[in-house]
């Protein structure tokens, strides 16, 4: 075991981003909702699957829309109206999206609530580090965790706390510090190319469970990449044979990961 390794903090929290990683949030919760909204208040655009995978690029959905405006010939012209269109297009957005993630329509990813059991049996503190608004999480986890899903979290960071969003590393900075944890003791779960720099910039090892919007990109800096916390086959570096659950990422097979993330200190590109 090398010096670093000796002294480096083990696992003491899981950050979870929420879209992409939680729930396939963003094709079939909001884009959906942004397009009820658009057809709502009589603006006549609609995000179909390729342009809002293009749109991901800018992360945050008012400044998504603002960024796509640019391109809308029948955009408001005055920086001020574009603003105001903006707030009140994502405003009734998120009340859309509420209703559509509210009946539970919109599944967890397969492998996520047997890793949170994992986390809750050993005692292991889990938090919330995302870029979307506060009002959007507990709907999308209301019907999975309950009224109360909050309690599950020793930390929920959203764009209300930490309005700078990823890749800035303002949301994991924060969540560490309320955590009282140095990044090392930390291990952040996420899906884009935005959330691996965010965590990264904040020291914080990650890994990606990769969603159908960035099932092919390059997420250089991650500890491990895989298609799915519901299965071992496919991880890069691989996952362990065998162990108390076979067939998915439990929370041994992420300590082991963990260990080597402070063991090598997470070169750049190993993943
Ligand atoms: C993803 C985002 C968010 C969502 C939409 O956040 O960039 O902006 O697309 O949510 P993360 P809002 O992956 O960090 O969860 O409309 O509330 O911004
Ligand atoms: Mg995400």
């Amino acid at each position: 075991m090398s010096r670093i390794a000796e002294h480096a903090p083990g696992l003491s929290a899981i950050l979870w981003d929420v879209d992409g990683t939680l729930a396939e949030t963003e094709r079939d919760g909001h884009r959906i909702a942004f397009n009820q909204a658009f057809e709502a208040l009589r603006v006549p655009w609609r995000w179909d699957e390729r342009r809002y995978g293009e749109l991901l690029e800018v992360t945050g959905g008012r400044e998504r829309l603002l960024h796509d405006m640019r391109d809308q010939p029948e955009a408001p012209r005055a920086a001020e109206d574009r603003e105001a269109l903006a707030a009140l297009v994502h405003a009734l957005k998120n009340e859309r999206y509420a209703r559509i993630v509210a009946s539970g329509a919109l599944p967890l990813r397969p492998g996520v609530l047997e890793l949170m059991d994992d986390c809750a049996r050993e005692g292991l503190r889990m938090g919330v580090v995302t870029t979307t608004s506060r009002i959007n999480v507990g709907a999308l986890l209301t019907p999975h965790l309950g009224a109360a899903w909050e309690s599950a979290f020793a930390v929920v960071v959203t764009a209300q706390e930490a309005p700078r969003k990823k890749p800035d590393p303002q949301a994991y900075h924060q969540a560490l510090e309320r955590l009282g944890l140095p990044a090392a003791a930390a291990l952040a779960i996420e899906d884009s190319p935005a959330g691996v720099a965010a965590a990264r910039a904040a020291g914080v090892p990650v890994l990606v469970t990769r969603s159908v919007y960035f099932a092919s990109r390059p997420v250089p800096g991650a500890l491990a990449v895989g298609p799915s916390l519901a299965s071992r086959a496919g991880w890069q570096p691989p996952a362990a044979a065998g162990g108390a659950a076979p067939d998915r990422i439990d929370l041994a097979q992420i300590r082991q990961w963990h260990a080597r993330a402070a063991a090598y200190d997470v070169p750049s590109g190993s993943a």
